[in-house]
């Protein structure tokens, strides 16, 4: 579906980095379409919605204190399987075990700073991004579209 979305966030210790301008760059000479985007500091109870399916998991107190450290750089991203090849550019949820060349495996070690989020499934990216932009996202057309895509 080239029309397919997916939800990508430069979590805290990513945009203190300074790595939000390379994550960026890097989904744009993708070929991937820019939807939405927004610097954000979200609140607790924001963040518990946004991980609620790893509530109860013995590391979310410190995950929840680390994505409440500075702000994050919210982005909708669409393009052709977005939601699986998003997750192929941000690497293993484990950066140890990311490969070279993404984004984890790039600039990341350890599991609880892995710099960046995106959705793991068609259905979650579509509740994501109705969680982090109730206000919507842009409709446009590239000029090289028919370049990126079939
Ligand atoms: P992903 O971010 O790759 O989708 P996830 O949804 O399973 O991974 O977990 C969300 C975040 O929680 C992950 O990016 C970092 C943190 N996390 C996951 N497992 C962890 C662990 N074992 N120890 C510390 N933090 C962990
Ligand atoms: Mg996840």
């Amino acid at each position: 579906n080239i029309r397919e979305r997916t939800y990508i966030m430069v979590k805290p210790d990513g945009v203190d980095r300074g790595l939000v301008g390379d994550i960026i760059a890097r989904f744009e000479r993708r070929g991937f379409k820019l939807i939405a985007a927004k610097l954000a500091s979200p609140g607790k109870e924001h963040l518990e919605k946004h991980y609620a399916d790893l509530m109860g998991k013995p590391f979310f107190p410190g995950m929840i204190q680390y994505m409440l450290s500075g702000p994050v750089f919210a982005m909708v991203w669409e393009g052709l399987d977005a939601v699986k090849t998003g997750r192929v550019m941000l690497g293993a949820t484990n950066p140890l075990e990311s490969g070279p060349g993404t984004i984890r495996g790039d600039y990341a070690l350890a599991v609880g700073r892995n710099i960046c989020h995106g959705s793991d499934s068609v259905e979650n990216a579509e509740k994501e991004i109705a969680l982090w932009f109730p206000e919507g996202v842009l409709q446009y057309t590239r000029s090289q579209e028919s370049k990126v895509f079939e």
